[in-house]
């Protein structure tokens, strides 16, 4: 297993991006493109990680990279891998790296699509759980509670009243090769993701909490700690979904959800009943992670 030690020196995704300091997308896109290497094409829809990876004429992706629209990244990138098969380049890797906006919402039926027919493309979404890239508006991946500009603390709601959709449940219904979540916090477990899906065939799906300074409101340098606490909450489950095998990755110690939700302002408004109603789904899920597990063994 290669540890963050063992990754190559050589960047493909380089300094000189203008991402804001303690950016989770940067930092999946700094590894994963560590991983993948220089045989690679980049896709990006709208995002905020296409702008702060390429602001004309500059670009901190050393591959190709291509940019078209926010609701079909899926179906672009599998368009180029087709050109490049029909080209005798097969072994090239096509990775799209779209964000929860251009996922779970604008990109879902593309995603389906390109899912269904089982394109031979990578798909990372890197989810900071919100439209950052336009001023911090909702997606579907928001999580319950979680203020943004479109989920206000008013005297009627005080934000977000729907839970988080559960996209990569949605792709396993496709029975697509591989799913996988993975956190920045623990990358010695994306490291390995990345590699299985690189040597896989077919369509793969990564989705990697990515979190983001400014619209959850917290300091730069706590990123990979509420990266790490998620998951110790049990609020970021980190799975696999392997040839048709379920499997959790990482039993959570479970310590209380409050300690994550009270690090980050976007939460600060959260009464007791809200942090319980959150600590409940917790363990609702877990109790489905765990049935998932059985079902498929
Ligand atoms: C069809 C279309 N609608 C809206 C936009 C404006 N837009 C650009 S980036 C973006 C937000 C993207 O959010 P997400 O996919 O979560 O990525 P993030 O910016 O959070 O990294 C929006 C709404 C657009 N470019 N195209
Ligand atoms: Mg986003």
């Amino acid at each position: 297993m290669t540890t963050v030690k063992e990754l190559p020196v050589q960047d493909y995704f380089t300094s000189g991006h203008t991402a804001c300091p303690g950016c989770g997308g940067a930092m999946v896109a700094r590894i994963a493109m560590k991983v993948f290497g220089p045989n690679t094409v980049v896709y990006h829809p709208a995002s905020c990680m296409l702008i702060f990876s390429s602001t004309y004429p500059n670009n901190a992706f050393k591959v190709p990279f291509l940019h078209v629209l926010f609701e079909n990244s899926a179906v672009c990138a599998a368009g180029i891998k087709r050109a490049l098969n029909r080209l005798g380049k097969s072994d090239v890797n096509v990775v799209a790296f779209a964000g929860d906006g251009g996922t779970a919402d604008i990109g879902l039926q593309a995603l389906s699509g390109a899912a269904e027919r089982n394109e031979d493309i990578i798909y990372i979404m890197y989810d900071n759980e919100a439209y950052m890239n336009t001023g911090i508006q909702r997606s579907s991946s928001t999580p319950f509670g979680a203020w943004t500009t479109t989920t206000p603390v008013g005297s009627v709601h005080a934000g977000k009243v729907e839970f988080k959709k559960d996209v990569p449940r949605i792709m396993m219904a496709h029975d697509v090769p591989y799913v996988a979540t993975a956190s920045i916090a623990y990358p010695t477990d994306f490291i390995k993701k990345l590699e299985k899906a690189k040597a896989k065939k077919g369509f793969r799906y990564l989705q990697v909490l990515a979190p983001c300074p400014t619209g959850w409101k917290a300091e730069s340098s706590k990123m990979v700690e509420l990266a790490r606490m998620a998951v110790e909450t049990g609020i970021w489950t980190l799975m696999e979904y392997e040839d048709g095998k379920y499997t959790v990755n990482r039993t959570p110690k479970f310590s209380p959800v409050q300690d994550y939700l009270k690090a980050q302002g976007r939460f600060k408004h959260l009464t007791p009943e809200d942090i319980k109603k959150i600590q409940d789904w917790v363990k609702s899920k877990w109790e489905k992670d765990k049935a998932l597990e059985q079902v498929y063994k």
